[in-house]
């Protein structure tokens, strides 16, 4: 069974360009419950860890660079099938590919600012979760908490 929890990044273009409300409004719009939600700035050593799998790819230090410029929301999100509905929400990855409507075809300028991060699977979802929320700060329709996330090593 698909996962109904996903992870999100409005990137520091999002909250420079003052979209933080309209992108809120493109994600309850499309279904998607905010099940925890914070405004907050990554650290160097965050962003690098945060997209690790991307460090060997020509655009990392921009990319961090990029992550780091400025402030972020980020947010775990509800939905039925929420991963590949939220890719679905936010378009291409490069917002000139991106279907019109989509948040990125509205909101972004280029591939390296493109508005939001979307989680890419259901195993990340929960990875990148864990990474800005306790389980506690994280709530459900009936405000108990959401995520089961795994065992700590
Ligand atoms: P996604 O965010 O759509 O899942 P990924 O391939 O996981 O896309 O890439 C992560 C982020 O790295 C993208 O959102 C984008 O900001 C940046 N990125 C990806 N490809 C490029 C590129 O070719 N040039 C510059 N930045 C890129």
């Amino acid at each position: 069974m698909k996962g109904n929890i996903t992870f999100t990044i409005l990137k520091p273009d999002a909250v420079k360009n003052q979209n933080i409300g309209n992108i809120l409004a493109d994600i309850n719009a499309g279904g998607f419950r905010i099940v925890g939600m914070k405004y907050t700035r990554l650290r160097r050593e965050e962003a690098e860890a945060f997209y690790g799998i991307h460090r060997e790819r020509p655009f990392f230090k921009d990319l961090v660079d990029f992550m780091t410029s400025g402030p972020i929301v980020v947010a775990v999100l509800e939905k039925e099938n929420a991963v590949e509905e939220f890719r679905t929400l936010i378009g291409n990855t490069d917002p000139q590919k991106a279907d019109e409507g989509t948040i990125r075809a509205k909101y972004a300028k280029s591939i390296d600012a493109n508005a939001v991060h979307g989680s890419d699977s259901d195993e990340n979802a929960r990875l990148e979760s864990s990474f800005f929320f306790a389980q506690s700060e994280l709530f459900t329709e009936e405000g108990g908490v959401q995520i089961s996330y795994p065992q700590q090593v």
